[in-house]
């Protein structure tokens, strides 16, 4: 298969596992998980036929981990990121002392205001480090980086998740916990 194939397949898996299961006959269960035999059939009928081979390939090399089986490779699921209403069971973590947000300039005077907020998501997305939040906010323009007080909201009762891709989750993150470059 090719590269620009599995490029195809993966942004295809992620409008189905995290967006749109039903655009393609999809029931994901409460976690997020759908059989991979029938992931492979509902594929095949949509015009998207892969192999157990390909999947497991995008599952493995997909630059961000997007992607997880189940212990047996029977079921799979995106590990995070998903607007559509599940549960991924993550438990909650102890975060690092600070976590990062990259964005882009117009957000921040309502950032400023309101603090982060999950948007269309199910949390707040966090990343470890400077370097990885400086992609995420390159997505929309030239990334500007907030800084997370992290440790500081979780003493304050706040909870974090790490996803399984070490996308760290919260529900929000309100104004007094940001450092504005
Ligand atoms: C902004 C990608 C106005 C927020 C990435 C962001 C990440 C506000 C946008 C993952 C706001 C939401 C998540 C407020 C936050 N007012 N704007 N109060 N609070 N925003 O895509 O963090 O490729 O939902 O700064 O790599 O950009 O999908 O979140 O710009 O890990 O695997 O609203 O998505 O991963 O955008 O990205 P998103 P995000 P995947």
């Amino acid at each position: 298969m090719s590269n620009s194939k599995r490029d195809t397949l993966s942004r295809f898996l992620s409008y189905v596992l995290r967006h749109k299961p039903d655009a393609i006959g999809l029931s994901l269960d409460g976690q997020g998980w759908i059989s991979v035999e029938i992931l492979l059939e509902k594929l095949a009928a949509h015009n998207h036929a892969t192999t157990f081979a390909a999947l497991a390939h995008v599952v493995k090399n997909n630059e961000k981990q997007r992607f997880a089986f189940n212990a047996d490779r029977t079921m799979i699921r995106a590990s995070q990121g998903h607007s559509v209403g599940i549960d991924l069971g993550y438990s909650p973590r102890i975060p690092p002392k600070v976590l990062f947000h990259g964005t882009v300039a117009r957000f921040l005077s309502d950032i400023q205001r309101l603090g982060l907020t999950k948007q269309r998501r199910h949390h707040v997305h966090l990343s470890l480090d400077r370097k990885t939040a400086a992609k995420v906010g390159a997505r929309r323009g030239t990334p500007v980086i907030l800084e997370i007080a992290a440790a500081k909201m979780h003493a304050d009762g706040i909870e974090f998740f790490c996803s399984e891709n070490d996308v760290w989750l919260t529900d929000r993150v309100p104004p007094c916990y940001i450092v504005f470059p």
